[in-house]
């Protein structure tokens, strides 16, 4: 397969191929006392044949956590912490805090009657509720009230903060960010709001009676910023809408019924570092493997299955998050033969397409699914 003619490759004429002597070393010496080197001793390193990701894929079960992030409401206030989160940490990525690539993944907790300060950062983030009821998020002055599998957007430079009504339960989302990116970029900057609350200055839930009907937008619906108006996606009409797509294609053959949260006044992605998408795999569906470009983190929001990741099988079911590692072989299956199962995602993608660097490829085995090593 395609690594025995890439290790064949290496071997070849094009690549750098020297050998150590007492004189080149001394050499190497000299040149790293000028804070210089000599091409030849890294080019095949930061020359790879195709991408290598230092990132591991790793499921992370929510019944494995749970009980860890609401343990963390006893042990620290969310005033003291800043905010209760436990963030999940890529053993290949321990270095930059990233759950996988360089996207940031964490389970944040709040109590009801809980309110966190408003603060504003150069990073993108968004969350997905996983459990409780009372929620919300104000966004520069939009308040959002959210719900299990709802998905809420705090965009790049936006004012924001969550809170828990007082007579809502203990509530748990995912918080993804692509801070270790923006911190790669060295472009992040933090502000705390100057009141620490803002005041809401919309009615309630106006970004989804604005901007949320499909194929219509207010005639007087001018929006030119970076990120979607709609800040929030609520799991009904997202549901609703895969089953409804369902009906009508078979869908890919790679990804099941696959829809994109869109910005609805661009069709693009939802944030410009960050897309994301929900997918339904039908009763029974296996899906063929591919890979490509782009850092993906996974959250079952419906059913049921398993995936196979660069030959491993990882079972998962509802709120287990997973991550799916740059240029990984994958493929998902339906572990129920009669109910559907519903992958959120969260991805680079919007990175990698605008700067041109999307790529994809199929599995090329004859049934385009992957042997499984464990
Ligand atoms: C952040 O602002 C939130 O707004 C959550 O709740 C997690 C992790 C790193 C940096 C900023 C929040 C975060 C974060």
């Amino acid at each position: 397969m395609a690594n025995a003619r890439e290790n064949h490759r290496e071997d070849v004429a094009g690549r750098a191929n020297v050998e150590d002597t007492p004189e080149l070393l001394a050499y190497y010496d000299q040149l790293e006392r000028l804070e210089a080197g000599a091409l030849w001793t890294v080019a095949n390193k930061i020359e790879p044949w195709q991408p290598k990701s230092s990132s591991v894929p790793v499921l992370w079960r929510y019944q494995d956590l749970r009980e860890h992030v609401l343990r963390s409401v006893d042990l620290v206030t969310a005033e003291k912490a800043g905010r209760r989160v436990i963030y999940l940490n890529n053993p290949g990525r321990r270095d930059v805090a990233a759950a996988v690539g360089w996207l940031y993944s964490g389970l944040q907790v709040m109590h009801p009657g809980e309110v966190a300060s408003a603060h504003a950062h150069s990073a993108s983030a968004l969350r997905f509720i996983m459990e409780g009821s009372g929620a919300y998020t104000i966004v520069d002055g939009h308040k959002m009230t959210l719900g299990a599998n709802d998905f809420v957007l705090t965009p790049n430079g936006t004012w924001h903060e969550h809170g828990v009504a007082s007579d809502g339960t203990p509530c748990i989302w995912q918080d993804g960010l692509d801070i270790p990116l923006v911190n790669a970029l060295e472009a992040n900057f933090y502000a705390v709001h100057p009141d620490l609350q803002q005041a809401v200055g919309h009615p309630v839930d106006d970004v989804t009676g604005t901007w949320g009907h499909p194929g219509l937008r207010p005639a007087a619906g001018d929006w030119a910023k970076g990120y979607s108006p709609l800040l929030k996606y609520e799991w009904g009409p997202t549901y609703e809408a895969l089953q409804r797509y369902g009906k009508v294609t078979d869908g890919s053959a790679f990804d099941g019924i696959l829809m994109n949260y869109v910005n609805p006044a661009t069709g693009g992605p939802v944030m410009q570092t960050i897309g994301a998408s929900m997918q339904l795999l039908r009763a029974g569906e296996h899906t063929k493997a591919h890979r490509h470009t782009g850092s993906f983190i996974y959250q079952v929001a419906k059913g049921r299955g398993h995936s196979i990741i660069n030959g491993k099988r990882f079972d998962w079911r509802e709120r287990d998050i997973f991550c799916l590692p740059a240029w990984a072989w994958h493929e998902h299956a339906n572990a129920s033969d009669s109910e559907d199962a519903c992958l959120f995602t969260f991805n680079d993608l919007p990175v990698m397409r605008s700067l041109g660097l999307y790529r994809e490829e199929a599995f090329g085995e004859a049934d385009g699914q992957q042997p499984v090593s464990a």
